[in-house]
């Protein structure tokens, strides 16, 4: 069935730090960087220090003039201008960095976000949350779950998105609020409580048992276990979806993200991304209203004939994928319509020497391109498109969607570099190799190669037997690469091998993994696999519930030394979370496959932790940048389409009594929790 391919070529790789085309929230580590240096060649090397020591040069020849005019104008500032010292979180500018203050000039846009007088007050008084963080002009960290245009909040060179973006720069929330008099009063769990809220949610469980108190720094923070009626769970993922949607449809509507502190949205694609990453979410939680009004929306004003860069994978797993089981779900023609619409404006990327696609495709051109600075592509991008492929094809009686994902399938099945099952993260558009050999992990850039492996020989009728070897081979390769045990718990977790070395980590990604192992294990796989995924899950909800907010970091260290107390350890580049479905996604599988009460609870405390600590009065779910500190987890203004697409929609299947409602027998998720259907077997 594969044929191997043999073609040479020498590709030059310069990996661009501002360019996460394969966005799965990894930050850019450090201990990666002597590896990258050693990896460029002598010129690079050379101009690199060069450029560094002008630099240096330039520097030291400014200094003493710069240092001159600082203290001169340092000796002018009052001391009272610098009160601003003492509010928590608000770092004071230099004297005279600021200029003078022109009382009649009124800028023409207000990028800047105003900060009303009355929130700092507040801020000023201990133990209250700092608000004003998430408003300071810092320069935003990488997300890496998306490509270069991802950074760049839509592409510069479509005027339709630049055009939608502009108005989206007002900070016109908090000046509402401000105009109105209304304070927004700011809890101690570092959310604001809003004054008037339309959608209450239900009382928490803390309310309700009236335990509510600040967890300590450095102490877990345990939610008690539940004693509300699981109609009442699941009322409240309905309630939180609808106020999510609030947020989206106020602030957001028909653009591809909420940003809700600043009331505003941001573009990526410009194709309103959590609108359609979130209709079958709707149509699930049986929100027909909602789902109505973004049907009409789809209707008449989706289109994708705009001359935009998309990146592949992303539009795939999010558009194509929630088309398609929107489709499914409601037999409306108009989905399938659409998804096979930008199905075939994705085929470009498909045209490369090596049949492995580009990353990058202008939808309105028909034309591909690898991100700059380099030809590879991101293993998981590559191997992580075929369910939605191969189901359009089935749907649209067109083999080449999935002649051509089948392509990649079998190009990858051949490839050597594969240590034990595990994929390197790269592979190369011209040469169609693994690049940057070396490191396997099952999170950000491979994670989905091994889901895909088993989703897409459970969705073809268990009957292409490469896949299902391949996944057997890599879990294989995982139990004896990558697994160890923690002190002092001795939780089990999936690290990372890099160069020979386990490197004690696992991104939130990987929590994807006790869910798939349980999937394969209920559909005939070893049942050493389930025990594998139990042992996981208790490690994915450790990753939760010994952090103060109760929510998991982007990525966890791990502790390995005997006489350590915590198991758990969180580097402050890592402390963030961006309302990620992967835990949630497991604990659905695993109580659907063992009943087990926990696994609800443990979703159900999850769910209560972003309700009071991402939670914003106005609308919306934020992400945060500190799980470690309740009182200040730093709001970063932004609502990832997959918390709509995959977080809600799992929390509330997994809170369902109704287990029909998408049986795991007849469909496969796909990666951004699309329901699409298991063929039928052809015997
Ligand atoms: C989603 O877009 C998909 O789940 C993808 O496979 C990886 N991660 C994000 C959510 O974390």
């Amino acid at each position: 069935m594969y044929s191997p391919v043999r073609k040479d070529y020498v590709a030059l790789t310069l990996r661009d730090q501002y360019s996460h085309n394969y966005t799965n929230g990894k930050q850019w580590r450090r201990q990666s960087c002597w590896r990258k240096w050693k990896q460029l060649s002598r010129m690079q090397r050379s101009l690199i220090l060069f450029l560094l020591a002008l630099l240096l040069a330039c520097g030291i020849i400014t200094y003493p003039s710069l240092t001159q005019q600082w203290r001169g104008l340092s000796d002018r500032a009052s001391e009272d201008e610098w009160d601003a010292e003492d509010i928590k979180g608000i770092r004071p500018i230099p004297p005279g960095a600021v200029p003078k203050v022109n009382p009649d000039y009124v800028p023409e846009v207000v990028p800047q976000k105003v900060v009303p007088q009355e929130v700092i007050q507040e801020l000023s008084r201990p133990i209250v949350p700092i608000l004003p963080k998430p408003l300071e002009m810092k320069k935003p960290l990488p997300n890496k779950r998306g490509p270069p245009v991802l950074q760049r909040r839509g592409n510069a060179s479509d005027p339709e998105v630049k055009e939608k973006q502009e108005p989206a720069q007002k900070n016109e929330g908090v000046q509402e609020e401000e105009k109105k008099g209304e304070k927004p009063l700011i809890s101690w769990r570092g959310t604001v409580i809003e004054a008037e809220q339309a959608t209450d949610p239900p009382p928490s469980v803390q309310e309700k048992e009236g335990a509510a108190g600040p967890s300590k720094a450095g102490e877990a923070a345990p939610l008690p276990a539940a004693s509300v009626s699981p109609e009442d769970r699941v009322e409240a993922v309905r309630e939180a979806f609808r106020h999510a949607w609030k947020g989206y449809k106020e602030f957001a509507w028909g653009h591809d993200e909420l940003k809700p502190i600043t009331k505003s949205y941001g573009e990526w694609f410009g194709l309103g991304l959590t609108l359609i990453d979130a209709l079958d979410t709707m149509w699930i939680l049986g929100l027909k209203e909602e789902f109505e009004e973004a049907r009409t929306w789809v209707k008449e004003k989706l289109s994708f004939n705009k001359n935009v860069d998309v990146n592949l994978f992303e539009s795939t797993i999010r558009i194509l994928g929630g088309l398609l089981s929107t489709y499914h779900l409601t037999g409306d023609e108009l989905f399938l319509d659409k998804a096979k619409d930008i199905g075939s404006r994705l085929m470009p990327a498909f045209k490369t020497p090596s049949k492995i696609p580009f990353s990058d495709v202008n939808i309105g051109k028909g034309t591909a391109r690898p991100p700059r600075w380099t030809t590879d592509s991101t293993v998981a991008e590559v191997t992580s498109i075929q369910l939605e492929f191969r189901e359009l094809s089935r749907l649209t009686n067109d083999p080449q969607y999935q002649a051509a994902v089948d392509e990649v399938m079998s190009r990858v099945h051949i490839l050597e570099g594969k240590h034990d099952g595990l994929v390197p993260m790269f592979i190369n558009t011209n040469s169609g190799k693994f690049t940057h050999r070396g490191i396997y992990t099952l999170g950000a850039r491979a994670d989905s190669y091994y889901e895909y492996l088993l989703k897409q020989w459970l969705q073809g009728a268990k009957t292409e037997t490469a896949l299902l070897d391949d996944y057997l081979q890599a879990i294989e390769g995982v139990r004896k690469n990558l697994l160890r045990k923690t002190q002092p718990s001795l939780l089990t977790f999936v690290g990372e091998l890099s160069h020979g070395r386990l490197n004690p980590k696992m991104d939130h990604l990987v929590c994807f993994l006790p869910g798939t192992l349980a999937l394969g294990a209920h559909n005939g796989l070893p049942s050493e696999h389930m025990e594998l995924a139990i042992e996981l899950m208790e490690t994915c909800h450790q990753m939760y519930a010994q952090m103060e907010t109760g929510l998991s970091p982007e990525i966890a260290h791990f502790n390995l030394q005997p006489h350590s107390r915590r198991d758990v350890e969180v580097k402050p580049a890592d402390r963030h979370n961006l309302l990620r479905p992967e835990t949630v996604e497991s604990l659905f599988y695993l109580y659907r496959y063992t009943h087990d009460s926990k696994y609800r609870d443990w979703g159900w405390e999850i769910l209560q932790s972003f309700n009071k600590y991402t939670r914003v009065p106005t609308g919306g779910y934020t992400s945060i940048s500190n799980v470690r500190d309740p009182v200040s987890p730093g709001p970063r203004d932004k609502m990832e389409s997959f918390f709509l697409g995959e977080t809600l929609k799992y929390l509330f299947l997994l809170l369902s009594d109704d287990e029909d409602l998408i049986s795991l027998d007849k469909y496969v998720f796909n990666t951004e929790a699309h329901p699409l259907p298991i063929w039928p077997s052809a015997s």
